[in-house]
């Protein structure tokens, strides 16, 4: 996954952008904006710049405010931004820099010193994103782990509900896997589980359709836009694609090979109900995958 980090030059003057651009385009993909509604813009895009320099004196929205919009924000907020201006005086940088900035640079700039600094803002913006992947990643399967499923359950069930849409879960555990890794031992038993998760992720269809390590051998589908009837389906085509796979498993009661069980949950999320939360559905879940143990396991219950 390389990726060219991006650095987004914010300045009135062309000349200056032009000046900090020839410095840094050996090394990084450079934008560039000469007002602060432009760099707003660029912040808030699909592919947001790693790093921003910041102009403080322009027309109409001057740095700080542009500084002061992007903390605002959760989805920019973790952009770092270092001020490069003429505003020198002691109390110009101490405020910039209780505005959130990482770093404050005067003009005129040395280029090798905006270089220096830009190249370590990057290296530690490029760490943290990296750190922040890996701890929504579980170790075992590499899949989305519970940390993450969390979050996206939030999140789906905010958009379901401002877009009065339906949202489904099923909740899949393994089954007899107790059995499995007393035969063939715990090595074994987290191979299998990484050909469940790999299964799983591959018998989704829809983009939008996630799978997730809810921990130990109980995995998780979010199922966005997706209603009751769909649901099952959906349950029943990943039942059916992870039985195909025939991993054996010789002390499995319910067939020769590991199989799972899934419990299904929908809801159509109602704007007026907010007090209806989505622990609501993991909990309807739980008990639908209860139910299909007890009625004899590799199955869906609805
Ligand atoms: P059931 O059909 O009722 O689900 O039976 P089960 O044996 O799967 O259920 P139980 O909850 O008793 O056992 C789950 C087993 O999963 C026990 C545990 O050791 C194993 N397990 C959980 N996490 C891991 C893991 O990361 N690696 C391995 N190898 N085994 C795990
Ligand atoms: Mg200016
Ligand atoms: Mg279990
Ligand atoms: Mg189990």
């Amino acid at each position: 996954m390389m990726h060219q980090a991006s650095v987004l030059i914010v300045d009135d003057v062309p000349a200056n952008i032009q000046l900090l651009a020839e410095a840094l385009k050996s090394e990084y993909r450079i934008r560039v904006a000469n007002q602060g509604a432009k760099a707003l813009e660029v912040a808030r895009s699909e592919t947001p710049p790693d790093l921003i320099l910041l102009d403080i004196m322009m027309p109409g929205m001057d740095g700080y405010e542009v500084c002061q919009q992007l903390k605002a924000d959760p989805t920019t907020s973790a952009i770092p931004i270092i001020f490069v201006t003429a505003k020198t005086s002691v109390d110009d940088e101490a405020y910039g820099l209780d505005l959130g900035a990482v770093d404050y640079i005067p003009k005129p700039f040395h280029l090798p010193v905006v270089r220096a600094r830009v190249k370590t803002h990057i290296n530690l913006k490029l760490k943290t994103d990296l750190l922040e992947e890996l701890a929504l990643i579980d170790g075992l399967t590499y899949i989305p782990n519970r940390r993450r499923f969390d979050q996206s359950l939030v999140t789906e069930w905010e958009r379901a509900r401002r877009e009065g849409q339906w949202l489904a879960l099923a909740m899949i555990d393994v089954d007899h896997f107790k059995a499995y890794n007393d035969n063939y031992g715990h090595g074994a038993g987290d191979d299998c589980l990484r050909q469940v998760a790999n299964a799983l992720k591959a018998s989704l269809q829809r983009p939008a359709d996630s799978v997730a390590r809810y921990g130990g051998e109980e995995f998780v589908l979010l199922l966005p836009n997706t209603d009751r009837s769909g649901a099952c389906a959906t349950a029943e085509r990943v039942r059916e694609a992870l039985f195909a796979k025939n991993l054996p498993h010789a002390h499995s009661d319910s067939a020769d090979r590991v199989t799972i069980s899934l419990g299904v949950a929908a809801t159509e999320v109602d704007p007026d109900q907010p007090e209806r939360q989505p622990e609501r559905l993991l909990k309807a879940a739980d008990e639908a995958l209860y139910q299909a143990k007890r009625a004899g396991r590799n199955r869906v219950e609805c």
